[in-house]
């Protein structure tokens, strides 16, 4: 068979129905592993049925990683939820003049939460918080070196460029200058948080006054020169329309290009409990997994797409496993409040490995553990689920 008769082969088995010719060339460019253009994200997202999008994004999810889906040992620290900023998303921030209502923890009491982890087989704390005046960049140099004295395999995976651009300016540093800093002092690796939307306008109604597009971008660049790695996270489902997103996806994509420094796309879906924007409906699961779909097609430089599933639920988290997903990021250990302040039904977040290896198998994918730069730990495959549950090293 030629090769053009094979890809249409290929697509008329993705979707019979599908005879729009516009969509049938995105189709072909996928299947030839092409890039696509910013105006077919847009026609993806607008004009493609669910199952069109799902099977190309299953095909470019399983030419990159077979089967295999991703997941970490992991716990969280948030230092404090008080805030600088007032973003209107955001339900688990109080302001600094409310600070008897949020918490703000001392050294000490991170490395209490690092030392209940001693023995056993985590690999990444993830640290993340509100932008609290008092907590500068000296204090955080002294938490990081403190975390690697005590566990030096520890990876940390640390603030997001809202914080580190607060931090960096309050210190009277270059982005360059901070980051060099906080890296000889034990951070590995910045999470995607902080992204939002990169659009000005709606930057302007849900997080006016932190960091912008170009600041957080010219964080992450930094970090990549320096060797880091770092992911890169999209606010989905609020006010921003189609357009809004490919432009976010774009602007992601082109500094992936200059830098190579990303590993994973983590979109993050709007909760919309106890906010400013509680009015603004929450998406549904069919625009959730249509998103996942062309997130995975249109980031063709990001190894991996990973649904956050304290976020989502565990259940559409199996679900995106069959629309691009590749990764489900972490155990966590209820050690987050972010989403569950937010209305997320995974009030607690916490599943063992036991758990996480089951979901992933209840849908057919392979689990296998990784560590934060995607280095397997173990494949899980051939694991006895009853086995495992009787095991302390899994629960
Ligand atoms: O930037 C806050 C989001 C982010 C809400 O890099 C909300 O591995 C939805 O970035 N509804 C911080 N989202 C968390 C984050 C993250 C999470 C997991 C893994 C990684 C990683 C990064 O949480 C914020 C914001 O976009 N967020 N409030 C809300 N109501
Ligand atoms: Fe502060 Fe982050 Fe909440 Fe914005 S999203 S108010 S920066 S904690």
């Amino acid at each position: 068979m030629k090769p053009l008769e094979s890809i249409n082969e290929k697509i008329k088995l993705l979707d019979e129905n599908q005879a729009d010719p516009v969509l049938r060339s995105i189709g072909e460019k996928v299947l030839n592993r092409e890039r696509i253009l910013n105006e077919e994200g847009l026609i993806l997202f607008e004009k493609a049925s669910l199952s069109f999008s799902g099977a190309l994004a299953n095909f470019v999810r399983e030419s990159l990683h077979g089967n295999k889906t991703y997941f970490n040992r992991n716990f969280h620290i948030e230092p404090t939820n008080v805030c600088v900023f007032s973003c209107a998303f955001c339900s688990y921030s109080r302001l600094y003049a409310h600070r008897d209502e949020g918490w703000e923890l001392s050294i000490e009491q991170m490395m209490d939460l690092v030392k209940k982890y001693d023995g056993k087989p985590v690999t990444e704390v993830h640290i993340v918080g509100g932008v609290h005046p008092k907590m500068n960049l000296y204090f955080f140099v002294e938490l990081l070196q403190k975390i690697k004295a005590h566990r030096p395999d520890l990876h940390v995976k640390g603030f997001t460029a809202v914080e580190l651009d607060y931090m960096f300016r309050k210190a009277k540093l270059s982005v360059a200058e901070g980051m060099k800093i906080l890296h000889e002092a034990g951070l590995d690796s910045l999470p995607g948080g902080g992204a939002e939307i990169f659009d000005e306008e709606i930057r302007k109604q849900i997080c006016e006054d932190k960091v912008d597009a170009a600041g957080w971008l010219d964080i992450h660049r930094h970090a990549h020169l320096l060797g880091m790695h770092s992911n890169a996270t999209m606010l989905y489902g609020h006010i921003e329309n189609y357009a809004h997103r490919v432009d976010h996806m774009d602007r992601l994509r082109k500094l992936q290009d200059e830098t190579g420094g990303f590993n994973t796309f983590i979109p993050l879906k709007f909760r919309n409990k106890g906010n400013d924007m509680s009015h603004v409906a929450e998406s549904s699961v069919v625009e959730d997994m249509k998103l996942y779909a062309v997130s995975r097609l249109f980031m063709d430089n990001f190894p991996h797409i990973k649904a956050y599933w304290p976020m989502l639920g565990r259940q559409s988290a199996q679900l995106t496993l069959s629309f691009g997903v590749n990764d489900l990021d972490g155990t966590i250990d209820d050690s987050t409040k972010i989403y569950s302040m937010a209305g997320s039904e995974e009030q607690h977040p916490s599943l063992s490995t036991t758990e996480l290896v089951a979901l992933i198998k209840q849908v057919k994918r392979e689990p296998v553990e990784r560590d934060t730069l995607y280095r397997e730990i173990r494949n899980y495959k051939d694991m006895d689920l009853a086995a495992m549950a009787l095991s302390p090293l899994y629960n």
